[in-house]
Parts: C-alpha cells; structure tokens; sequence
C-alpha cells in the first residue's frame, strides 16, 4: 500500500488539504493509496472544509508500505509511522534539507521555495492531464491551502505559480471572491474562541537581537478589529512570559502589521529598527510583516 503521511505534531491545511489531493489523484490513475495521519489539525483547517466528503482513512500502516511525506521534508519531523527504508516520495517547500536527500534515491523529491505544496498538487493534476476530473471539493481545499500558506499572496515566499493555480482552482470549485474573507473569517473565529491557547501556542521566547524582546508572539487574523475588546487579556497573556515582549498582530484584510509592545524601551527599539515613530499604543506597518521577516530586518540591522 501507498501511505501518504505528513508531520508528527500537528498538521496545517497545506498538508490537510495535499495529501487528500494527493490520494485523489493517485485514485484517478487507478493506483491504491491511504491519506494517514495521527496529530491534531490546527486552526487552519476550520469546521466547514472538514465537512467536505474527503477525509483521511482509518487505516493501519503495515510492514512493507511505501510512504510519500508531503509539506515536511526534515525527517526529525516525520510522521511517527514513516520509515525512511520504504519512502518513495517527498514535496516540500521548506528549505534547509535538500542536501540530505541528494544522497537517497526517491522516485520523486520536489523541495522547492514556493507559497504552498497545495500549488505542486495542483500542477501535478494538469500535468498528468487530470484537472477536468478534480472534484470540486479537493479545488476549494486547495485554494484554502495557497490562501493560508501565502498569507493571501502577501507572504514574500509567494510565486505567480500560486497566483496561477489558485486562480484555475476557482473555476474549477465554482466560487467567487467572498471564499477568501469566508475562509479566513471561519479560521479567525477558531482562533478567538481560543484565544489564551493562540497566543501561546505562537509565541517565540528567544534571544533574537538587540533590536527585539525576547518574548515575541503572533496572530494572523482577518480584520484586526475583533481583538478590540481582547487587548487587555492579550497584553496579560504575553506579561506571564515576560517583562519585555512584543506581538505581531496581521491584519489580513488591511494588508498591514500591528506591533503591539510591553513598555517605552520595547517601543523606542521597533521605532529605530523601522524607522517610523508613533503616536498610538502600537505601531502600524504599510505592509504585512511575517515574525520571521521582522527577524531576519533585526538579524540585517547594524
Ligand atoms: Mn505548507
């Protein structure tokens, strides 16, 4: 059997969304395989695109299965039932590892700097002449997918290559443009009705930079706007890590950053490193800024 695995802590809609694409389209080819994973999913992947009639199988890897990993090619990383012996296959897009594997044979090793592997996916469906036959549920998981990974195309690792998919992946799933803010909107949602848990399962404790405090947390949201009343509770959430600390707060819709800080010291590094100075409690960036870009402009900065 074919076992097309991801990650072993959780999974995102990138890989969710991947790896049935993936089993569909093996399906469409007349060849057998199972989409399996044991980890949670993450806010990513909300209420509706589960009620889609995909889902991963109930199946138990066995002694000789062959495994494709998807969205993860750091083998440390691996789904506990992978077995490097019987990996035939791996898409990625997170770079670091490809040297590693030069030395393994694989039928196929694609790790490659672009939005989202749902956008390979894709591509593989055209090039085996299969997009007419893509269900329409597997297109709108894929779109969720590119949105999500490339942060709505703002995110600086996106590719015209995930404009082009998702743009024919729309067609195919029959939506309009309301699929973004719904999308978006519904994975907000999640992350509201668990907000102490959002912020710390996405808060970086690290010595970074002179230029940053160590405690630097991170939300992605849709429209900033429905933190308003949660500010507060935030700026106590954040304190339980540390006396300095800063939160990226993107706001999706906007198309900018909200930094918001700890206290003046916090304020007056941010001020230097961006060269802006503000009146407000925050500080507004023109464009939406990922925690690790805003590393790397500290990592640069003499
Ligand atoms: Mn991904």
């Amino acid at each position: 059997m074919i076992v097309i695995a991801s990650g072993k802590r959780y999974l995102d809609i990138d890989a969710y969304a991947s790896m049935l694409a993936y089993r569909e389209l093996l399906k469409l080819k007349e060849i057998e395989a199972m989409a399996v994973s044991n980890v949670p999913l993450n806010e990513s992947v909300p209420p509706s695109l589960l009620a889609y009639p995909f889902k991963f199988d109930d199946y138990e890897v066995k002694e000789g299965d062959q495994f494709i990993v998807l969205d993860v090619s750091n083998k440390d990383f691996f789904a506990s039932f992978v077995t490097l012996d019987h990996l035939i296959e791996i898409i990625d897009h997170h770079p670091g590892n490809e040297d590693f594997w030069a030395d393994y044979t694989l039928n196929r090793c694609i790790i490659e700097p672009i939005g989202a592997v749902a956008t390979i996916l894709f591509e593989f469906y055209v090039k085996e002449n299969l997009l007419h036959k893509m269900d329409k549920s597997i297109a709108k998981l894929l779109m969720a997918a590119i949105l999500d990974n490339t942060l709505y195309f703002k995110a600086k690792i996106t590719k015209d290559r995930d404009r082009d998919a998702y743009k024919r992946l729309e067609e195919i799933a029959g939506v309009n443009s309301t699929f973004v803010e719904h999308y978006f909107m519904e994975c907000q949602d999640m992350i509201l009705s668990q907000f102490e848990e959002a912020i710390k399962n996405d808060t970086k404790i690290e010595n970074i930079s002179p230029y940053l405090p160590s405690v630097f947390g991170q939300l992605i949201l849709w429209d900033k706007e429905c933190i308003q009343d949660k500010i507060a509770c935030m700026k106590e959430i954040l304190s339980s890590f540390g006396e300095d600390w800063m939160i990226n707060i993107v706001s999706l819709k906007e198309g900018r950053s909200y930094l918001f800080y700890s206290n003046k010291q916090v304020k007056n590094n941010l001020e230097v490193l961006f060269a802006i100075s503000s009146l407000e409690d925050f500080i507004l960036l023109d464009t939406v800024w990922l925690r690790k870009e805003i590393m790397k402009k500290a990592l640069d900065k003499k």
